[in-house]
């Protein structure tokens, strides 16, 4: 008894953590199929003490497959989750191609999963890791205080930008390692960095305003700073939140974190906020969140919870976010989808 799974991008980071997490849950696998590009095709991955072959996605065959864990980019999502659908699987897309689409639930487990209860187009889309991150926390302060508008500055670990991402801060930072660091401390160009490969700038002890592309709308934000604004809209069910987003990349391998200014219809005071979050699922209240506390852990680690100076009378807070991009941010969510599916969807195979 079980589903038959496949991962498209079973070979990446997310893809990586995909892997794991499935197991550790003991997802209810009858059968589990890796895929990738032609550039892994023949490479094997382990599951469960065995080795399975990765498949070229496009020489697959597509039937069988009840759910598809897609975290292989937008434009292989775009190209793919409607064929997979058509064959007969519901796709949970890690990817930001369709999360904005009406007919697609885009769904936090723990925040909205009865918008799971329909799956019109065969596809259901997993947030980015960002507005993953301060959804648990904001749903239950939204429901009990009235959400009304959001400024939020991140912090992003680099593997958010896949496995270049990593490669790129770690030849930058043996580079600067090697040539002593701390010349750093009088001059940028101190150290003779490699050309960056994938984040727009030297990331090793830097930080990047700019992550995604500029939008073409006159805004000049980015898609990345625009995601946090459309996905909490559309998760939390309030289409006039206002919220403007600055995203960050840092020096980081793993964990994004959040700064945010939350603005309330009522009253609320940090200790009404602790109150209501230390109930909440997949939170964890702590005084200092940073990014190693989160990496590796499920939680969305929160602190630093203090009344919002900036906005009148006590309406405001301003408070800090980490949790791991990979896990919660990416490949946890989704296989908390893929479970809720699993019960909603297939429950005669279970
Ligand atoms: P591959 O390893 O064969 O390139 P990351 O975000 O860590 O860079 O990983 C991206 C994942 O998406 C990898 O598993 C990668 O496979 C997969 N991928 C990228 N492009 C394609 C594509 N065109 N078709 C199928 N899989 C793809
Ligand atoms: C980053 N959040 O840190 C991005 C990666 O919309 O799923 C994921 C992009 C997305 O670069």
């Amino acid at each position: 008894r079980g589903v038959n799974v496949a991962v498209l991008g079973a070979t990446g980071q997310v893809g990586m953590v995909m892997r794991r997490v499935l197991a550790e849950r003991n997802f209810p696998v009858k059968d589990i199929r890796f895929l990738a590009s032609a550039r892994s095709a023949g490479q094997t991955l382990e599951w469960e003490g065995h080795e399975v072959p990765v498949e070229d996605v496009a020489k697959a065959d597509l039937s069988g497959i009840d759910i598809a864990i897609f975290s292989a980019g937008g434009g292989t999502s775009k190209q793919w989750a409607p064929k997979f659908a058509e064959a007969g699987a519901i796709v949970i897309d890690n990817s930001s191609q369709w999360r904005l689409h009406d007919d697609v639930p885009l769904v936090v487990a723990e925040v909205n999963p009865d918008d799971l209860d329909e799956i019109p187009a065969g596809i259901v889309a997993n947030p980015n890791c960002t507005t993953m991150a301060i959804m648990p926390v904001m749903k239950p302060l939204a429901d009990a205080f009235g959400l009304k508008r959001l400024i939020v500055s991140s912090y992003q670990a680099v593997s958010g930008a896949g496995r270049a991402g990593v490669e790129q801060l770690m030849n930058e930072a043996a580079a600067a390692v090697e040539q002593g660091a701390d010349k750093l401390v009088f001059g940028g160009d101190a150290i003779d960095f490699p050309e960056p490969t994938k984040i727009v700038r030297t990331i090793a002890f830097n930080e990047v305003p700019f992550i995604g592309d500029l939008v073409d709308d006159g805004s000049e934000e980015t898609d990345e700073e625009q995601k946090l604004r459309n996905e909490s809209r559309k998760i939390l069910h309030l289409p006039d939140l206002k919220a403007s987003c600055t995203c960050v990349r840092v020096g980081v391998f793993t964990s994004h974190g959040m700064s945010v200014n939350a603005e309330f219809e009522n009253d609320v005071t940090p200790d009404d906020a602790r109150r209501v979050l230390a109930e909440a699922e997949a939170v964890e209240l702590v005084d200092i969140p940073t990014a190693q506390m989160a990496a590796g852990q499920t939680p969305s680690f929160v602190g630093r919870i203090r009344q919002d100076q900036a906005v009148d009378g006590k309406k405001g807070l301003a408070l800090f976010v980490t949790n791991d991009n990979l896990r919660k941010g990416a490949a946890l969510n989704a296989v908390e989808l893929a479970e809720i599916v699993a019960r909603k969807h297939y429950a005669d195979q279970l």
